[in-house]
């Protein structure tokens, strides 16, 4: 069957068409295709169609589609059986490797998305302080928990204040515009001794790629300290990409606690909430903050994590991020020599082209881009097998496994797409 076939029959079974609101393609005005295979930094789809992919299911493929090493430490793992519910060798090793690499994490608890991980966090942030209130800043994302879904990026930007969220728990989120330590402040000097915590995506993903600007994190960080707020570091999308220590180890923050997903589990559904071992001794069974669940620490997702972590240290992080700026680089002049205004956000392998006249830091300036202008792009970029973002304010990703011939290709559909 067809892309077009399976998307009419899907759209009789889910929502749209969809697991998830994005996939449906909505915000570049087209359909999604239906894929079948992905391999290295390629994908196929259902009808044999070849893609360079940019996507990489949103950023866990840092070494591309069934690198050997993660395949062979899945398969082997799923040779013992695919879910225990109880605790396995993997959990441990994975957790050491964390640790490891990001040293704020003493300790942590595995779970099976970023979503519970954020989640998780903020009630141990929440029963640790003995406080309710949290700051989050308009156009981050941090998974679909009711707390989050205030000015939320992503795809629940075009759903602002989304049915289903009681307003007895939404009252509880603060808001402010990212990159804007002011606003922060003064929710501290309102209500600091009811602040639980500041979560924030220390490089914003889902209002595209934005920075911090300089000051923003160390501003935080230093908030929460004077104030005793805990700070929440989602590196859900950061974690691993951005550096191997992720945006902490880049930019020198260091935050109470952490989230993280995609990446260490290697493709398969993982999150983990860590910090400092004071705090997160807070939770069940030594301390009293619950959460569980049965598919925690699942064992074909750490041993593919683990297997991830380890592939990730003899990476050359350095030359990717040099490879991926000279490819964006020139992305940017070929859209620039079309007379398209745009504005690149590049941090190491990940990016956002802007079709954007001023430069974009917080998500009113986001949301200001030329959305036709990018659906026109990907729109043609697509039918030349280049699988972008399928949305302007997402940000798209280059992997270890990206070839100079994929970069070369994707180059020159650009050179071809007409606005
Ligand atoms: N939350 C993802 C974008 N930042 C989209 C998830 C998906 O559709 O798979």
């Amino acid at each position: 069957m067809d892309s077009k076939t399976l998307f009419a029959k899907a759209q009789t079974l889910m929502p749209g068409g969809v697991n998830s609101p994005l996939r449906a393609c909505r915000y570049v005005n087209s359909e999604p295709v239906f894929i079948q295979n992905a391999k290295g930094s390629h994908l196929w789809d259902v009808e044999g169609r070849e893609y360079v992919d940019y996507v990489l299911s949103w950023g866990p493929m840092i070494l591309g589609h069934q690198d050997p090493a993660v395949s062979e430490a899945a398969h082997a793992a799923i040779d013992h059986g695919s879910s225990y519910g109880a605790p396995c060798y993997d959990e441990i090793a994975l957790a050491e490797e964390i640790s490891k690499l990001i040293p704020s994490i003493e300790m942590m608890r595995m779970v099976s998305s970023g979503t519970e991980a954020t989640m998780s966090a903020l009630r141990l942030a929440r029963g640790y302080t003995g406080r309710n209130k949290l700051i989050k800043f308009i156009g981050n994302y941090h998974g679909h928990g009711d707390a989050f879904l205030a000015a939320a990026g992503s795809a629940a930007a075009v759903v602002p204040g989304t049915p289903g969220v009681p307003e007895e728990i939404i009252k509880h989120t603060l808001l402010a515009q990212y990159n804007d330590l002011d606003a922060v402040r003064a929710h501290f000097e309102a209500s600091g001794d009811e602040i639980a915590c500041v979560i924030v995506e220390p490089v914003a993903g889902n209002m595209g790629l934005v920075e911090p600007k300089e000051g923003f994190l160390q501003g935080l960080r230093d908030l929460c300290t004077q104030y005793g707020a805990l700070l929440i570091f989602d590196e859900v999308i950061t974690g691993f990409r951005v550096a191997p220590g992720g945006a902490q180890q880049r930019f020198g923050i260091t935050p109470d606690l952490t989230t993280l997903g995609k990446i260490i589990g290697g493709g398969f559904p993982v999150g983990c909430y860590g910090g400092k071992r004071e705090i997160m001794e807070h939770m069940a069974p030594v301390g009293g903050v619950f959460q569980a669940g049965t598919l925690s620490g699942n064992p074909v997702a750490m041993a593919a994590g683990l297997a991830t972590l380890k592939r990730l240290q003899e990476c050359d992080y350095a030359a990717l991020e040099a490879r991926t700026k000279k490819f964006t680089d020139e992305l940017v002049s070929i859209m620039k020599e079309k007379g398209q205004s745009v504005f690149l956000v590049r941090v190491a392998s990940a990016f956002t082209m802007y079709f954007s006249k001023i430069p974009v830091t917080n998500m009113i300036e986001s949301g200001q881009c030329d959305g036709d202008a990018y659906a026109t792009y990907w729109q043609q970029m697509l039918k030349q097998g280049i699988y972008l973002a399928p949305a302007g304010f997402e940000c798209s990703f280059t992997s270890f496994a990206h070839t100079d011939e994929d970069f070369e290709k994707t180059l020159e559909a650009a050179r071809n797409v007409k606005f």
